[in-house]
Order: C-alpha cells, then sequence, then structure tokens
C-alpha cells in the first residue's frame, strides 16, 4: 500500500494508524502547492480534487477520504486495537466522531480559517462555530481520555490533527482545557512521535 500525505494535514491520521497497525507501506510526500511528488509525480493523477489523504492498495485501485482510509486499516490491523468491532454502538460512535471531525470541525469551522481570501467578518462566523464545536468536544474529554471514552481510536489521532491548526490560524485553544490535555496525550504516543518525525517540519 501507498499512503500520500502532507506533514500536518488529516492524513496524519491514517498515517498513524498505518504505523500502529504494523501493516507494510510507502508513504509518499506531496508538496501542497505544486501537487507534485518528489519524484515529479502528479498527485492529481492519484486524487483529482488534489487533496490529501490517499491510499493505492496493493491491486491500484485508490482509496479517498481520511475517514474511510483510516477504518480501512483499523480492521485490516489483526489486533483490532484501532477501531471497534463493526455493527456495535462502539463503531457506530467511531463513524459519528469521524463525520463530526471532517464536516463540522475541519470544513465547517477551522479548515475556513486557512482561507486568505476570506475577510475576518466571514471567519468570525467560522470561529462561531468552532467555539461551539470545540467547547462541544471540551466537555465530552471533560470525563473521557478519548473520544470512545477509555479507549483510543483512529478518530483521536484525527481530534489532534485538526487541534494542532489552530496555532496556525491564530485561534487560542486555552478556553478548552481538556482538550488542551487530550492534544498532550496524543502527542505522547510512540505513533504519533513517528509519524511527526518522518513527515518533517510543517511548510512555513
Ligand atoms: N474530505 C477530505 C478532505 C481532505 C483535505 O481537505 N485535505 C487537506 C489537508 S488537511 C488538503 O489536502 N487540502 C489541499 C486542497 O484541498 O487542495 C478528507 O477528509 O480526506
Amino acid at each position: 500500500m501507498k499512503l500520500y500525505y502532507a506533514p500536518g494535514t488529516i492524513s496524519l491520521m491514517p498515517h498513524v494508524a498505518l504505523i500502529e497497525s504494523g501493516l507494510s507501506f510507502v508513504a509518499v510526500r506531496i508538496d501542497e502547492a505544486s501537487k507534485k511528488t518528489a519524484d515529479g509525480e502528479d498527485y492529481h493523477a492519484i486524487n483529482p480534487l488534489g487533496y490529501v489523504p490517499a491510499l493505492v492498495l496493493d491491486d491500484g485501485g485508490v482509496l479517498l477520504e481520511a475517514a474511510a482510509i483510516a477504518q480501512y486499516i483499523a480492521d485490516r490491523d489483526g489486533a483490532g486495537k484501532l477501531a471497534p468491532a463493526h455493527g456495535t454502538v462502539a463503531r457506530a460512535r467511531l463513524q459519528a466522531w469521524l463525520n463530526f471531525l471532517s464536516s463540522e470541525l475541519h470544513k465547517g469551522a477551522l479548515g475556513p480559517l486557512f482561507y486568505t481570501a476570506l475577510d475576518e467578518r466571514a471567519k468570525d462566523v467560522f470561529r462561531e462555530r468552532l467555539k461551539a464545536r470545540f467547547a462541544f468536544v471540551d466537555q465530552h474529554l471533560s470525563t473521557h481520555d478519548y473520544l470512545l471514552g477509555e479507549d483510543y481510536s483512529i478518530a483521536d489521532v484525527g481530534l489532534y490533527a485538526i487541534t494542532g491548526w489552530a496555532p496556525r490560524v491564530g485561534f487560542d485553544i486555552r478556553a478548552y482545557p481538556n482538550l488542551v490535555a487530550h492534544h498532550a496525550r496524543i502527542a505522547t504516543r510512540d505513533a504519533v512521535r513517528e509519524v511527526q518525525g518522518i513527515e518533517g517540519p510543517l511548510p512555513a
């Protein structure tokens, strides 16, 4: 398998899942501006929409969307430690969190704060949405170490990745102490450290 990634993006979630699963894979870095790999390969040939992550399977098929890729990896992990079993309420809760991360936090609140074309009034709309959503997660984490409760899952890395963007868009997360503690907890995981070592520094 081949994972296409860019440092500090949501591709961190499947990247960490791949390391934690022990599955064999190759990680290919994309330059976010040019959409090219170091070898000059055009990433649009993998994902016509140009965003990461993408997973190229051993049969050449391409799997897109971080939530789907991370779950596919988790399901191939024989130890079953990255996601609850299918058909359980716990699995539905994982899917609920992954959808929340993708739609409510990433695309619906924090992601737009990166858009330089948006003026401050427009960004305030997204900041208000982000505050409500971070407060919701913070409340949940006030009684739980992880999004699923006592059990770590791939969704925790997704939240870790997205929360990590807050300082980059000037959003102060100190008002959400449980979210800050969760971020610090996930940062200590060996696989997270390993992936950050592989991915290298974030682009300026
Ligand atoms: N729905 C996609 C969104 C992925 C996404 O937005 N990735 C960002 C990085 S976090 C990206 O590559 N953006 C560059 C672009 O859209 O051109 C997913 O969840 O996998």
